[in-house]
């Protein structure tokens, strides 16, 4: 059986600090989670740095710790700040009737184990180095050193994730002569090369934030289950980026760059019904931005992009029930620049009305990229 997914979007309806911002989410949560088992709660708070940062963090995790009791769903706090509120929470959750749920920890990770019978899926959040005074090398490796113990905690390597969040902070920002991000494609490389790829890489997000060193989230799974990457045809493969879309040098000064290891969208399902979870999608075109400096533009070509990559036509060939064209029953919007918010929002409305979506402020991985939308949607 295939669990479906509901996201909902919590955002505080009352002005007040953030303190305050929580415990209405908080009193939100438990009004949507009745007789529901919680999988994820991403938690995105406003902090610039470090310092305010691991303030919120400490706070947002007592509060859901006391809340949650013995039963932690994977949880993840990422200094990307709402829209217009001091924290929002984004809470993934399935029927209660539909999985046994197990609360686990490795490595100090609370994770979720659903058990949806002769499948398994993993929920893992907040895969993180503690100490963020460390070099950005060691707070990847540490990221996914986490990421490494929980899954083989529960006999699973990374070639069974299917859905990966990769936040790196001032993602563009360059440590001498090579970039966080390009740091993050170099590490990510280290881990992901000592696996077989057997339904290729992850859907995966790759973000920036404006402090918390490198966060890894994800969802693996195993057993009686059809995994199946997805491709865009107006889109180059991430993994096959060529050079000169990749900035700056890599970590050996020589060889060539590591291009970023995901896939545009990724179904895991039984051939009737399925997970579809949608990468996150920029105005690229090939592997070329496209509408420099127009915000709304750019949310037009990243929202065709989705509707290519899920339509009927791109799914039909590979033979999964969907055949009529989806639609994202949620969406994650990430906006670079506050004043282009408006605008931002303004498409997304009009092109997925019957979305729930979450507005977050967030670092996109390209300087000329002003806007990054990610998705999830049921298949039947
Ligand atoms: C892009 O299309 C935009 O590094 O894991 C989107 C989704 C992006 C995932 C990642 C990066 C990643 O290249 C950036």
């Amino acid at each position: 059986m295939v669990v479906r997914k509901r996201q909902e979007a919590i955002v505080p309806a009352n002005a007040g600090d953030m303190r305050g911002q929580l415990e209405e989410c908080v009193s939100v949560l438990g009004e949507k989670l009745n007789g529901k088992t919680a999988v994820r709660v991403s938690v995105f708070v406003n902090a610039v740095e470090n310092e305010s940062y691991a303030i919120a963090k400490k706070m947002v995790m007592e509060r859901l710790t006391e809340f949650f009791g013995d039963k932690m769903p994977a949880i993840g706090v990422i200094a990307q700040p709402p829209l217009g509120v001091e924290v929002a929470l984004e809470l993934a959750y399935v029927e209660e009737s539909d999985a046994k749920a197990q609360y686990k920890k490795a490595d100090g990770v609370p994770y979720v184990v659903l058990d949806c019978g002769g499948r398994k899926e993993l929920h893992a959040s907040g895969m993180a180095e503690a100490d963020l005074s460390k070099p950005m090398l060691e707070l990847s490796r540490k990221a996914f050193v986490q990421a490494t113990a929980v899954l083989n905690a529960e006999g699973l390597d990374f070639s069974d994730v299917v859905r990966q969040w990769n936040y790196i902070e001032r993602i563009t920002d360059m440590q001498e002569d090579i970039q966080h991000y390009q740091l993050y494609n170099e590490v990510r490389n280290e881990f992901y090369g000592a696996t077989e790829w057997k339904a290729g890489f992850p859907a995966a997000t790759g973000i920036g934030m404006s402090a918390g060193g490198v966060i890894i989230d994800l969802v693996a799974v195993s057993g009686d289950v059809r995994i199946v990457p997805i491709d865009n045809p107006d889109q180059i493969d991430a993994h096959r980026y060529g050079q000169k879309v990749l900035v700056g040098n890599n970590l050996s000064h020589g060889s060539e760059k590591t291009a970023p290891q995901f896939e545009r969208a990724k179904y895991q399902g039984n051939g009737v019904a399925g997970d579809l979870f949608i990468s996150g999608t920029a105005s690229i075109k090939g592997e070329l931005t496209i509408a420099i400096d127009d915000a709304a533009e750019q949310t037009r070509v990243t929202a065709k992009n989705i509707d290519t990559l899920i339509s009927g036509d791109n799914l039909r060939p590979r033979e999964l029930p969907a055949t009529d064209d989806l639609r994202p029953d949620y969406i994650r919007v990430y906006v670079k620049r506050h004043d282009d918010f408006d605008a931002i929002r303004q498409v997304c409305e009009e092109t997925y009305s019957e979305a729930q979506a979450l507005y977050v402020i967030a670092d996109v991985c390209r300087d000329n990229l002003l806007v990054e939308i990610e998705g999830y949607t049921f298949a039947r």
